[in-house]
């Protein structure tokens, strides 16, 4: 993958988090989330790449857009593309901090192709690379990573999504003396913290999304960290009512057909195949990892933070948009 690219995937993710900052605080998430897909496809189309995406909107009966299997750009090197036009279309609608806008590169067969289901995910930063196994108990990982890290665990930070979900779990870390924050949403933002030099995050541990694991996946081998994943079937999540367990069985047929297995684990180089990757983001609202767009009249500002995995280069790029001189492809969406 040609190392410029890199600078046309920071302008994907710009023009995506433009958009869905157009519907910021309105209520409606999927407007958000169709105005922000619409604009990256557009100029995923102007990119010179062969690129297909694997990890997207969902399959193609369900997303008229940027679906799994869905072929972009105009023509040159071949890549697998993740994308999540808008990580957080909920909070983008609720005017909720964190929500960014990502897409992650890479060469062929870089990243695992996952149904768009939940996954416990276990993520953390440099120092601790090696010590994790999410086949443990979540006490003795995070016993290893304090050690690792040189620290008594009452000075270990963890993220994690204030879920239901993860009452018991968030109880079981507190009485641990763990420092826990609880993050209504955003856990893509939330594991690359665990990875950045300048954050006090040292885990990010929970129940996310799929693709969002497989988009971490990539950014934090591109950083040098380590993570760990499980599929999980929305009845062991949500609860095991009849319409979660229909949902979940499905997804475990899924699973199936693509040769997963659900409950089992999944290394960082299972989902991520390669240190040869690109990855974008873009913030959308304000949040720890980012700023969010400013805007002012048709003069808008955008923080993307773009990492090179090859070199390990993390870039932040400020940019300023002059909105009104922007091409007719995204010029509706954004204005
Ligand atoms: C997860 C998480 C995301 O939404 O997909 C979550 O990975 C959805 O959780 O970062 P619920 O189904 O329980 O609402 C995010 O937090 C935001 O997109």
């Amino acid at each position: 993958m040609k190392r410029d690219l890199a600078m046309a995937f920071s302008r994907v993710t710009e023009g995506a988090a433009l958009a869905g900052h157009k519907w910021l605080g309105r209520g409606d998430k999927n407007a958000a989330d169709g105005a922000a897909v619409e604009v990256m496809r557009a100029l995923l189309n102007q990119t010179e790449i062969a690129g297909e995406i694997v990890i997207g909107e969902g399959e193609i009966d369900d997303a008229p857009m940027l679906f799994i299997g869905e072929e972009v750009g105009m023509g040159g090197d071949a890549v697998d593309i993740a994308v999540d036009p808008i990580e957080g279309t909920r909070m983008t609608a609720m005017g909720q901090s964190n929500a960014l806008s990502v897409l992650a590169a890479g060469e062929k067969g870089s990243f695992l192709k996952a149904p768009d289901m939940y996954m416990e995910k276990l993520v953390v930063g440099q120092e601790a690379k090696g010590v994790i196994d999410i086949d443990k108990p979540l006490r003795e990982n995070l016993a290893a990573i304090a050690k690792a890290l040189g620290k008594p665990l009452d000075q270990l930070v963890v993220t994690t999504l204030a879920k239901p979900r993860h009452d018991n779990t968030i109880r079981e870390m507190q009485e641990m003396g763990v420092k826990v924050f609880a993050i209504p949403d955003g856990d893509v933002a939330a594991s690359i913290l665990t990875c950045m030099p300048d954050s006090e995050v040292d885990v990010m541990y929970g129940i996310g999304g799929a693709p969002e694991g497989v988009v971490s996946a990539a950014v934090i081998r591109a950083l040098g960290g380590d993570m760990n994943g499980r599929l999980l079937p929305r009845h062991e999540v949500k609860g095991d009512t009849e319409e979660n367990r229909r949902f979940g069985e499905m997804e475990i047929s899924r699973c199936a057909e693509m040769g997963i297995e659900p409950g089992k684990k999944l290394r960082m180089e299972d989902m991520a195949r390669s240190d040869n990757v690109i990855f974008s983001a873009t913030g959308i609202t304000k949040g720890d990892l980012l700023n969010g767009i400013s805007r002012k009249g048709n003069i808008a500002t955008t923080e993307t933070l773009l990492i090179r995995g090859k070199c390990r280069t993390i870039r932040r790029i400020s940019s300023t948009h002059y909105l009104d001189r922007k091409d007719d492809a995204v010029k509706g969406h954004i204005l």
